[in-house]
């Protein structure tokens, strides 16, 4: 088979590139080694920055988004009993749409066929080859059979653990790297939020989050050691915990309930650079990760697809090779904006276990500052709502 663009991973990034290169009359072919059930059925984002949302309704596929995703004008970081609420409606004019990554893959999902967009899914032992030539290929195994894609360019959008950024020689490139000495338990229940709006938490036994998928659906996290197992937190413990995290204001309106879904995820900075290497440009998860303090990581990935889709467009359509150059740097500037933010928000929020009581002075002044200075506030409210694309 021959094609312009071989993607790698259905995962928001890889389907989001596939439309937007559909959207400007490019071929393309989606490679995703799990079913689509599969894919649909890890919970992950629940934040849009306002830009995710623009790229989505550029597509035309913001229906569902803009009639069930909830408009948040605000967030709020607590400590122990005080509320510093980021007003983000106020100080950047825009607001984010809590939705989740779940129903934005069902939309991208529900879109393939009407717009020929393919996506053959369990395609095992997918394989990269001749990626610094210009006429790469893939080489994929589905019903037995061995099939091969032959195209100008591949997208990696395989996520952190995916074939792609390890086909990638080692010479070539450079990862950096933060690994944190916690992870986030998540719980996933059909109750009423405690809370219309998002609230970090940062308490003395620990991080705790409040978000929400509806106003009947919540997602909650603890932040717990990376030696806990899902068994050593039953659903009343989780509970218990989070209402003393989130403090006596959201225990209050808290509602329990049966867990539908309860992970543990780790938590990394990591970004590879450069993020193209010959004919293999890198999308999202598969260039880097951000802790999810921040609500980043799916936001990224939209903003990469973006600009590999703007690359690849003016390549096929203006054989504007400067273009596929500069994708990298283009990218990286504002991955490396959102690392800083998500990082920075997370020493804020957690409590590390190496900290000292002078680390702990620190986190009170700075959330003093930020109580104090709409300056402060600012600066985290533009980088939550999202940074231009
Ligand atoms: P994905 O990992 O989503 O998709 C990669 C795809 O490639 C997968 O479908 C996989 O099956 C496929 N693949 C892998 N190997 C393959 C192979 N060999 N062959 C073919 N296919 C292969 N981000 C936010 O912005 N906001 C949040 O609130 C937020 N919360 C999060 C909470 C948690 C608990 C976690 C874990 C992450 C969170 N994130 C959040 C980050 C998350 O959303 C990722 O950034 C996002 O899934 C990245 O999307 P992709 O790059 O498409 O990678
Ligand atoms: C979520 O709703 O899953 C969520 C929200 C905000 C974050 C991380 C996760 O920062």
């Amino acid at each position: 088979m021959k094609t312009q663009v071989c993607i790698i991973g259905a995962g928001p990034a890889g389907l989001m590139l596939g439309h937007l290169l559909r959207a400007e009359g490019l071929d393309c072919v989606v490679l995703e080694r799990a079913t689509g059930d599969y894919v649909l059925g890890r919970i992950r984002a629940g934040v849009l920055e306002a830009g995710t949302a623009g790229i989505m309704a550029g597509l035309g596929l913001d229906a569902r988004l803009k009639d069930e995703g909830l408009v948040h004008d605000g967030f709020n970081l607590a400590d122990g009993e005080r509320l510093i609420r980021i007003d983000i409606a106020e100080l950047t004019g825009k607001h984010v749409a809590v939705y989740g990554q779940t129903e934005l893959t069902r939309d991208l999902m529900g879109a393939c066929g009407e717009r020929g967009l393919e996506v053959v899914y369990e395609a095992a032992d997918v394989a990269l080859h001749d990626i610094e030539s210009d006429a790469p290929y893939v080489t994929y195994v589905k019903g037995e059979q061995q099939h091969r894609i032959d195209c100008r360019f591949i997208v990696g959008c395989d996520g952190f653990h995916g074939p792609s950024r390890k086909a990638i020689p080692a010479a070539a490139g450079r990862a950096y790297e933060k690994v944190y000495p916690f992870g986030w338990l998540g719980i996933l229940a059909d109750v009423p939020p405690c809370n219309h709006e998002l609230i970090y938490a940062n308490h003395e036994r620990g991080f705790a989050l409040a978000s929400m998928r509806s106003e009947a659906r919540s997602r909650y996290y603890v932040d717990v050691p990376l030696t806990d197992r899902i068994e050593d937190w039953p659903d009343e413990r989780l509970w218990d915990e989070l209402a003393i995290r989130l403090g006596p204001e959201a225990a209050a309106h808290m509602t329990r309930g049966p867990a539908l879904e309860k992970s543990v995820a780790p938590l990394r900075s990591f970004v590879f650079a450069p993020m193209r290497h010959g004919s293999l440009l890198l999308c999202g998860d598969a260039a880097h990760i951000v802790p999810p303090t921040g609500a980043k990581g799916l936001n990224l990935a939209a903003s990469d697809v973006f600009y590999a889709s703007r690359a690849l467009a003016a390549f096929f359509k203006n054989n504007d090779a400067d273009a596929i150059a500069g994708y990298s740097d283009k990218a990286l500037a504002r991955v490396w904006k959102s690392e800083r933010f998500s990082w920075s928000l997370t020493k804020l929020m957690h409590r590390f276990p190496d900290d000292g009581p002078f680390e702990r002075a620190m986190q009170v002044a700075e959330l003093d500052y930020i109580a104090l200075s709409e300056a402060a506030r600012m600066s985290i409210a533009e980088n939550y709502v999202g940074l231009p694309i």
